[in-house]
């Protein structure tokens, strides 16, 4: 299959700004459009979203020249790749880029020509996405079991405004069984936490993800009361159908002392540790991410003891940025226990993938996420999810762009089972 023409243009993410898409279209007649999104706690080690920084346009936040990227010189070095070399197509990107960070020809440039040219093949042979993924990457995926929602209900940190200073609050399934109930339970969670919200005069008004972000909150700790409540009104036993997870997202808070503003405390990442020790025989945790700064790998090492003695997934996000040489030293530490997946972290599908591999052969459980800063309404990461045998998909709760990846996921069930 050969790729005949490239389309590329500014799209509007959920976050007011530009990001790329990509319209592909192959010999075949087929077409594959993808666009790509951008993070708001983006860490320091990932690809470069990069922006035109012409003040005149987007508070300098355009895209532009990551679409002229594509036009003038990536579709000219891949024109002659056959499609289905996918591969072959994001090592040619990666080379010609020729930085450690995508930092030249622009991570959102480079990621949105790569999901396109896969979807482009897959539609071109008919096959659902995931199953195109699983063909083309050798993955030896159980499809009996499939990604579990892990739903963000509370927001604060870079998310939201006056909050709390931890990032997200999720409800997590615990079960296998089907993703459609597990989808159920968890937003029947999410409306009896509306209720309890209300209830402690909170505000319940949305942040980037569309969970809540209560103004006013006292404290971080409150949140996991909330939760474990909603998840008890909503008729469920914490620990049983339904845990929690946190997102830290520890690095926004970190300036060598780690600082929780809504308490006015400063911690050492010792100190930190022991704040988060208490919490761990008290809520019914089934994962705990970017608990730690991007960098701070010894205390990293010490949570993960803990957190495993525990029986509590240790999450990387910040610190392994969907990389393979963070992913790599963070097993070879035994610093975490499980991945967090964002393709724009890293830049490439075919990377994005290496990295769930080298997570899948040493344990390491993947979640596959949406990003917090502009999501697009395109679900490819659902499909990825399943395709790489991710144990969650973390998304928002409400606004189109993000309960687009749980309708997906409800697709590919029913369409796994039969059903449509
Ligand atoms: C995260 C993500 C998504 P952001 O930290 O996991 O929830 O946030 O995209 O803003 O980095
Ligand atoms: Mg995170």
């Amino acid at each position: 299959m050969k790729i005949i023409k490239i389309v590329a243009y500014e799209i509007l993410a959920s976050g007011g700004y530009p990001t790329v898409e990509v319209k592909v279209t192959l010999d075949t007649g087929a077409v594959g459009i993808a666009s790509v999104p951008y993070g708001a706690s983006a860490g320091s080690h990932e690809a470069t979203v990069l922006v035109d920084g012409d003040t005149t346009r987007w508070n300098g936040q355009g895209n532009l020249k990551a679409v002229a990227n594509i036009l003038t010189e990536i579709y000219p070095k891949i024109a002659d790749i056959p499609a289905e070399n996918q591969i072959d197509i994001d090592t040619a990107m990666i080379q010609l880029d020729g930085t450690p960070n995508k930092a030249r020809l622009g991570g959102n440039a480079i990621l949105a020509v790569s999901l396109a040219v896969a979807r482009a093949v897959a539609n071109s042979k008919q096959l659902p996405l995931y199953k195109y993924l699983i063909q083309t990457y050798n993955l030896t995926t159980d499809l009996t079991k499939l990604p579990q929602p892990m739903v963000v209900i509370i927001e604060g940190g870079k998310h939201a405004d006056e909050t709390t200073d931890f990032q997200e609050f999720c409800v997590s399934a615990k079960e296998q069984g089907s993703v459609t109930e597990n989808v159920r339970k968890a937003l029947e969670t999410y409306h009896q936490l509306k209720k309890i919200l209300k209830e402690h005069k909170l505000s319940t008004n949305g942040g980037n993800e569309g969970a809540f972000a209560p103004n006013g909150i006292p404290n971080n700790t409150d949140p996991l009361e909330f939760v474990t409540e909603a998840i008890k009104r909503a008729g469920y036993t914490p620990g049983k159908e339904l845990g929690i997870s946190i997102d830290a997202a520890a690095s926004e808070f970190f300036n060598g002392n780690y600082e929780l503003k809504l308490e006015n405390r400063q911690f050492t990442g010792e100190e930190l540790i022991h704040y988060y020790e208490e919490w761990l025989d008290k809520y019914s945790f089934v994962s705990l991410e970017d608990l730690l700064s991007e960098d701070d790998w010894d205390n990293w090492v010490t949570l993960n003891q803990i957190l495993k003695a525990k029986g509590i997934k240790h999450i990387g996000d910040d610190l392994t940025v969907t990389n393979i040489n963070r992913l790599r030293k963070a097993i070879e530490l035994d610093a975490i226990s499980g991945i967090i997946i964002k393709p724009n972290q890293i830049g490439t599908l075919s990377e994005t993938i290496a990295c769930c591999k080298i997570a899948n052969e040493h344990n390491i459980m993947t979640i596959t996420s949406h990003r917090g800063g502009g999501e697009t309404n395109d679900d490819f990461i659902a499909d990825l999810a399943v395709a790489v045998g991710s144990a969650y998909v973390k998304v928002g709760p409400t606004r189109g762009e993000r309960v687009s990846k749980y309708n997906r996921l409800m697709e590919i069930e029913r369409e796994l089972r039969g059903a449509v």
